[in-house]
């Protein structure tokens, strides 16, 4: 078949998580601010369609997680269905990920959806629905094809999707995969989650399996995949910030394809991130020992604008750290900074400084102290830990210390302040 020489333009997004709670994250929005962030993601992809729009896109890309559980709400996915009407012109193609797998109870299920009473995906979209890799081809472009599947379950898939050669038989000369599943090697914050690993699959499986690109969902981290240099496929990450692991700007990508002159197969691939997360978590630590509350305060505003935090508009996660002398306690700095930005959490990792004057050691407290620091040498001098109790169990070096701290709170203060204790 003749390829026609036209470009091919997409739009990328996936890990919406549609209807998250945002419970659960160290970032403790309060309940009003999580309402308001929930439908901030509903803003979010309401205006990646009005960027599908302005850029005329052929088709947006959505491999997987677009709602976050199967209890997504129906106005929810009405507004989404809204969406995808209003860009009749262009193809959508879903391949579910396990967050909004395609099960007989599915908002993706046409049945389901009449059965609730709910208006129907408009044929401008296709869903993906088996767990085999299957392919349809663009409707207004028949030199383009697309192939996915789909989650049918929340339950890791340990099978490498890519170790065996997807069939070429319904192909065209630009084809796209789309599928959800872990890229070997990334290194997001997110790697590491128990439960997080799903659908393996390698640089070079992908490589050779010979699409002209993939968009693939699960990782929340914008990721190009490259193999020797050239790009082959991406994970857009997720549209919007959630916990400490998404902070820095969130994206979709707008991708274009271009077809290499005199060779019908080959094509130059490029991808653009756009921002899609009108706000930013931004991370920041601070060490406060030796500094005044004055110098604290216009020191973490100077650390916090070097960070990108902009005012009024992002969610701050701060962890002070250091010692301040008896009555400095930093809870000023909350007091002082939390209407800056549209939500500012403290983590005071701090302790009052106990050792600015030497405790007696004929003292109570000098015993105390003395004590557990020979028991945290001795912990350090056997690699972090050491046993107790007639060899019962180990205590760890942090542990001495905050038992430390903890013991001279309640001698010196009659109060304990339990803060950053596991
Ligand atoms: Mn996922």
């Amino acid at each position: 078949m003749a390829l026609e020489s036209k470009p091919f333009s997409f739009l990328q997004v996936s890990d919406v998580h549609l209807d998250s709670a945002f419970a659960g994250s160290k970032i403790k929005l309060p309940v009003s601010k999580r309402k308001e962030r929930k439908q901030e993601i509903l803003e979010a992809l309401a205006r990646v369609f009005e960027v599908a729009k302005e850029r005329r896109v052929d088709a947006i890309l959505i491999p997987g997680d677009l709602w976050d559980a199967e209890s997504v709400g129906s106005q929810t996915v009405n507004q989404v269905i809204e969406l995808c009407m209003s860009v009749k012109d262009t193809f959508i193609v879903i391949s579910p990920g396990n967050h909004d797998y395609y099960s007989a109870d599915s908002m993706y299920n046409l049945e389901a959806l009449q059965a609730r009473g709910m208006r129907l995906w408009p044929s401008n979209v296709h869903v993906f629905k088996s767990a085999n890799f299957q392919t349809v081809c663009h409707p207004f472009r028949d030199d383009i094809s697309f192939t996915g599947c789909a989650f049918v379950a929340n339950v890791p898939v340990e099978e490498r999707l890519l170790a065996e050669p997807i069939s070429k038989e319904k192909l065209k000369p630009l084809n796209i995969l789309l599928f959800h599943g872990s890229l070997d090697g990334y290194k997001g914050g997110d790697s590491g989650f128990p439960g997080k690993l799903t659908a393996p699959f390698s640089a070079q499986e992908l490589v050779n399996q010979g699409f002209t690109y993939t968009a693939v969902g699960h990782y929340h981290q914008q990721t190009p995949i490259k193999f020797e240099d050239k790009l082959i496929g991406a994970y857009s990450g997720c549209l919007i910030g959630r916990g400490l692991d998404e902070s820095g700007p969130r994206f979709c990508l707008f991708g274009s394809i271009t077809p290499k002159p005199g060779n019908g197969q080959d094509f130059e691939v490029k991808i653009e991130p756009v921002e899609s997360d009108k706000r930013r978590i931004v991370v920041a630590d601070f060490e406060i020992t030796g500094k005044t509350s004055n110098e604290v305060i216009d020191q973490v505003m100077l650390n916090l604008v070097s960070s990108g935090a902009r005012e009024g508009l992002d969610i701050v996660y701060l962890r002070l750290t250091g010692r301040y002398p008896a009555g400095g306690e930093p809870t000023y700095v909350k007091e002082k900074l939390a209407t800056m930005f549209y939500h500012l959490e403290v983590s005071d990792e701090t302790r009052q400084d106990y050792f600015l004057q030497s405790i007696d050691e004929r003292t109570t407290e000098g015993k105390f102290v003395a004590f557990l620091t020979n028991l945290k040498k001795e912990a350090e001098a056997a690699g972090g830990s050491v046993a107790i109790a007639n060899g019962e169990g180990l205590i760890d070096v942090k542990t001495i210390e905050d038992a430390m701290y903890f013991g001279l709170d309640a001698l010196k203060q009659k109060r304990i302040s339990i803060k950053n204790a596991d």
